[in-house]
């Protein structure tokens, strides 16, 4: 009995769990832990060109292929593009349609676009032709504020607005589970939502704005925003704007390449500009 006390004396010093009668452990009280905050490092920008007449026009959504092997990008000029990671791409399909925004089912492949100011589409493979799915109903009069970012998540859509940086989530067949309700809520600098990616690994919620909102205290110039996965809650945000300063109206989480892609649309008459955005602990 001597040496046992002895041996349950000693564990208390040195281990922060207490020990219980027999030396069983009893776990330590837990306080959940908080999670680092991804840390935005280098930049790097393509022009998306080939010649003076074949260029990406109006770059306004990206998202990862099935196979994470390129990008698929919208425009507002109605054009689907496969755009690969060193900056060459190929036009794939196009239709008479504000293409604002582009989210991907990754178990079937199924593309998911929103159709500014209030529709959403779905493309299945070979993607060359859509289904009409539902209208946001509440985005209708926003005209050319109305839906720009689209986001897939767990089986269901984010829907994001210009207006007002208004959020809603819908089933993909047309049912509102939430929403309107407007970002500025939680992220009072927000000043609308340009595009949206949700990522199912961390559970976060990722929105660009586009507005360089000079002069429009409390908003933000060019801004990224981090939201938990509910978008119940602000975690971080990241200034673009020293390299993004166009119209940054997409944004990607890429994991295997540890960055996320950021797109600018700088209207017809130049060619779209794709940044790849180094970040650690995505
Ligand atoms: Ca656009
Ligand atoms: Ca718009």
């Amino acid at each position: 009995m001597k040496s046992i006390f002895r041996i349950l004396a000693v564990s208390a010093s040195v281990f922060t769990a207490p020990l219980a009668f027999g030396g069983e452990t009893t776990p330590p009280p837990t306080t959940a832990p908080t999670p680092a905050l991804p840390v935005m490092g280098e930049h790097t920008t393509w022009k998306l060109q080939k010649s003076d007449t074949d260029y990406v026009v109006e770059l306004s959504g990206l998202c990862l292929s099935k196979d994470g092997d390129f990008l698929w990008g919208v425009g507002d000029n109605g054009t689907l593009y496969k755009i690969h990671f060193d900056g060459s791409y190929e036009t794939h399909w196009s239709y008479d349609a504000d293409m604002e925004g582009i989210a991907i089912d990754p178990a079937t492949g199924d593309l998911y676009m929103a159709i500014e100011p209030k529709r959403v589409y779905r493309l299945s493979a070979p993607y060359t032709g859509k289904t009409t799915l539902f209208d946001v109903e509440e985005a209708a009069g926003m005209g050319n504020s109305g839906i720009e970012g689209i986001a897939w998540c767990k089986g269901d859509l984010y829907l994001g607005a210009q207006t007002g940086a208004t959020l809603w989530k819908y089933t993909v067949s047309g049912e509102k589970l939430k929403g309107g309700r407007s970002l500025r809520d939680i992220a009072p600098t927000i000043s609308e939502i340009a595009d949206l990616c949700y990522d199912p690994v961390s559970d976060r919620l990722w929105a660009i704005d586009s507005n360089s909102n000079r002069d429009r205290p409390p908003y933000l110039p060019y801004s990224l925003y981090l939201f938990n996965g509910d978008a119940t809650k602000l975690l971080a945000t990241y200034p673009v704007g020293d390299f993004a300063n166009w119209n940054p109206e997409t944004v990607c989480v890429d994991r295997a390449r540890g960055c996320i892609w950021i797109a600018d649309d700088c209207g017809e008459d130049h060619p779209s500009l794709l940044h790849k955005v180094e970040f650690t602990g995505l």
